[in-house]
């Protein structure tokens, strides 16, 4: 192997870039990253992918033009990409290839962007089929192979074929759990960290961040005394 060079388009926005760009990074390989404005036609791809996608990497005179075979291209010389047992590697491989060739609910009604939060007003059944199939996938994973990455003690491609599903959903939930699981810290309600046995709470010697609640209701219907009596319960409750 020369020295590696990932061509990338705009990690905020593509996906694809990001997954061997984690894998690469997480795993200490060497490379240089290439980054490749996306316009309307993105013609100028062509000039170093046949598909005229990103990500690709270049090897000396050799191009990987997709993200799963990058991923294999580098186990070539850095057997961490996959697990070291040969079950948790099949598991790894077909999880990593399922998010290659599926989920197409996620990804056409979560589109990635990092540094925006969006909530939505519908979840179709299609998304919650997508959503519930990660959570056998990862569920699976912890189970049979102990954590606290998807298949094992250490990161490999299939956490990082995973990590955009990460910004694509902001669950609290899939946070605690796998915060229980052992994959770091989460910023959590207390409420929600109560409930899940196996949780610590980290005293960070300072007041955590604060989070604005906001109760809506008609303009109209402020007068009502049930509906006073509610926001001040409510209120109550959640300042304890
Ligand atoms: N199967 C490819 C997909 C690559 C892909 O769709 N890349 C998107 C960015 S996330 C792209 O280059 N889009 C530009 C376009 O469609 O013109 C892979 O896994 O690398």
């Amino acid at each position: 192997m020369s020295e590696l060079k990932l061509i990338v388009g705009n990690k905020n926005y593509s996906s694809w870039s990001l997954r061997p760009w984690v894998l690469l990074k997480a795993l200490d390989i060497p490379f240089t990253e290439h980054q490749h404005y996306f316009t309307p036609d993105n013609s100028a791809f062509k000039s170093f992918s046949p598909t005229a996608l990103v990500p690709a990497l270049i090897d000396g005179k050799q191009t990987i033009w997709d993200s799963l075979a990058i991923a294999e291209y580098v186990y070539e010389d850095h057997p961490a990409v996959w697990p070291a047992s040969r079950e948790a590697r099949s598991f790894a491989r077909s999880a990593a290839a399922e998010m290659h060739s599926g989920f197409s609910a996620l990804r056409s009604l979560c589109s990635m962007n990092v540094g925006v939060r969006v909530k939505m007003f519908d979840t179709p059944p299609a998304l919650i089929r997508d959503l519930a199939r990660i959570d056998d996938i990862w569920r699976y994973g912890f189970t049979n192979f102990g954590g606290p990455y998807i298949a094992g003690s250490t990161f490999t491609a299939v956490d990082a074929f995973y990590a955009p599903v990460v910004f694509r959903s902001n669950n609290r939930e899939a946070q605690a759990h796998m915060c229980r699981m052992g994959a770091g810290l989460a910023v959590l309600p207390c409420r929600l960290a109560a409930q899940i046995d196996g949780l610590e709470p980290v005293d960070l010697g300072e007041v955590p961040p604060p989070r604005n609640l906001y109760f809506g209701y008609h303009r109209d219907l402020g007068k009502l005394a049930r509906l006073r009596a509610l926001v001040q319960l409510v209120a109550e409750r959640l300042s304890d």
